[in-house]
C-alpha cells in the first residue's frame, strides 16, 4: 500500500448507530475537532463518526477501573512523600484516557508505555505493586513483558514510539493481526524518534497507534512550546490519519482507539490519537506545578473530571446505587492497604545485582565495573577489621 492510499483518511466505524454530522450534539463549539461521547457535565452525547454500545457492567467496569487507578496512584504518592519512594509520575487527571485506550486492547496487543501509564498497566493485567519497585530503586521494572504485553517502563522521551514501530513491523512480518500501541506525551511529540516512528510506521504501513496524552505540559514546558498546530493534524503529512479526542472522556477514548486498532488489524496502518487532557498533579514528585502555572488553569480543568462525569453519567442513567459506590469505596482502600503493606515489604537487592540483566551475555566492561564496585565493598569490611 501507498502512502498516498492511506493519506489522512478519516477512520469511520461502520454502525447503525451513527447520526449524521448535522444532528450530532457538539458540546464544545469551541473545539468541534474533539471527539466527545460524554460531556463535562455527564451527558451522553453522539457522534457521527465514532459510536460505543457498551452493556451496564461494562460501564460500570470503566468507573471502577478509573477509580482504583486513582487510589493506587495516590497511595504512591502518599508512600513517595513518606519516603518509602524515590519518585513518582502521578497519573493524576488521565484516567479516562488510559482506562478508554487500555480497555479497548485484545490481550495478543502489544503496549508501549511511558513511565505514567498506571492506568493501561492495570488494563494489561500488571500487578499495581509490580510498578513500584523501580521507584523504590529495588529493581530495574519488575514484571515480565512478555507475561502481560506490556514493556516496561520507558523515561527516555520517545524512544518507545521506535521500538513499538520495529515490533508492530515484525507483527506485520508475521501475518499477525494484533495492533501494538505507542503511548507518548506532548513534550514527546518534539523528539526525532518520533519524528522517524512516523516516517518509518506510514511507508512500512505498520500495525501501530500512536497514542499522544496532550496533558498539555512537559514539566513546566507548556504544549505551545511543542507546536503550532494541534498535534493531530501532524500526522497528514506523514501521510496518515490523526484524530483529537476528550482525553478526559473514557467512552470516546475507548471508541476512538478500539477504531484506531481496528484499523492497523485491517492492514490500513498507523493512526494517531491525541488525547486531549490535564496533568492534574506535579510532573513527577520532584515538581512544584505553582511554580509555573497558574491555580485557575487546573481549576479550570477540575471541572473536566474523567471520573465526576462518569459518576454523573451512571447515576442519571441509574446504573449505579449507593451501595455500588459504596463497596467500591471499600476495595479502593483495602487496594490502597496492600500497596502499602507490599512496597513496605520489598527486600532491599543484593548490591552486586545491579550488574545483572545489562546485556544477555558476559561484556568485559560490565565485568570490570562489577569487579571494581565489588572492591569497593570490600575496603569498608576491612577498614572496620583494621580498627
Ligand atoms: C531524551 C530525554 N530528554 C529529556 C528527558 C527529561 N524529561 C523527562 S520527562 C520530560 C517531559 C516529558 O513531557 P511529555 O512528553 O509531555 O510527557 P508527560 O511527562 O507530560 O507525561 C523530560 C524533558 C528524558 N527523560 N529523556
Ligand atoms: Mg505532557
Amino acid at each position: 500500500m501507498t502512502v498516498e492510499s492511506t493519506a489522512a483518511r478519516k477512520p469511520r466505524r461502520s454502525s447503525t448507530k451513527r447520526v449524521s454530522a448535522k444532528k450530532a450534539q457538539q458540546s464544545d463549539p469551541a473545539q468541534p475537532e474533539l471527539v466527545q461521547l460524554l460531556t463535562p457535565e455527564g451527558e451522553r452525547v453522539e457522534h457521527p463518526d465514532y459510536s460505543i454500545d457498551l452493556t451496564p457492567d461494562e460501564l460500570l467496569g470503566l468507573y471502577r477501573d478509573m477509580v482504583l487507578t486513582r487510589r493506587f496512584d495516590a497511595e504512591a504518592t502518599a508512600l513517595q512523600r513518606q519516603g518509602e519512594l524515590g519518585l513518582w509520575a502521578s497519573l493524576l487527571g488521565q484516567e479516562a484516557a488510559q482506562i478508554g485506550s487500555g480497555r479497548a486492547l485484545r490481550d495478543d496487543d502489544y503496549v508501549f508505555p511511558t513511565y505514567r501509564e498506571h492506568g493501561v498497566a492495570w488494563c494489561r493485567g500488571v500487578d499495581p505493586t509490580n510498578l513500584l519497585g523501580m521507584f523504590r530503586g529495588v529493581n530495574h521494572g519488575g514484571w515480565d513483558p512478555s507475561t502481560n504485553n506490556f514493556h516496561l517502563y520507558t523515561i527516555v522521551i520517545g524512544s518507545q514510539t521506535l521500538h513499538a514501530t520495529g515490533y508492530a513491523m515484525g507483527v506485520a512480518k508475521d501475518g499477525a493481526d494484533s495492533a501494538v500501541v505507542a503511548y507518548f506525551g506532548d513534550g514527546a511529540s518534539s523528539q526525532g524518534d518520533v519524528a522517524e516512528s512516523f516516517t518509518f510506521s506510514a511507508v512500512y504501513n505498520a500495525p501501530v497507534v500512536f497514542f499522544c496524552q496532550n496533558n498539555q505540559w512537559a514539566i513546566s514546558e507548556p504544549t505551545e512550546r511543542q507546536t503550532r498546530v494541534p498535534l493531530y493534524q501532524r500526522a497528514q503529512g506523514f501521510g496518515f490519519p490523526g484524530v483529537r479526542v476528550d482525553g478526559n472522556d473514557v467512552l470516546a477514548c475507548l471508541a476512538v482507539t478500539r477504531d484506531a486498532l481496528e484499523r492497523a488489524r485491517r492492514g490500513e496502518g498507523p493512526t494517531l490519537v491525541e488525547a486531549f487532557t490535564y496533568r492534574m498533579g506535579a510532573h513527577t514528585t520532584s515538581d512544584d506545578p505553582t511554580k509555573y502555572r497558574a491555580d485557575e488553569e487546573r481549576e479550570a480543568w477540575e471541572a473536566k473530571d474523567p471520573i465526576l462525569r462518569m459518576r454523573t453519567y451512571l447515576e442519571k442513567a441509574g446504573l449505579a446505587d449507593a451501595a455500588f459506590f459504596e463497596e467500591l469505596e471499600t476495595e479502593s482502600e483495602s487496594l490502597g492497604r496492600r500497596v502499602r503493606e507490599a512496597v513496605r515489604a520489598m527486600p532491599d537487592p543484593d548490591q552486586m545485582a545491579i550488574f545483572e540483566n545489562v546485556y544477555a551475555d558476559g561484556h568485559a566492561l560490565v565485568d570490570e565495573e562489577r569487579a571494581q564496585f565489588a572492591a569497593y565493598q570490600a575496603s569498608f569490611a576491612e577498614s572496620v577489621e583494621g580498627k
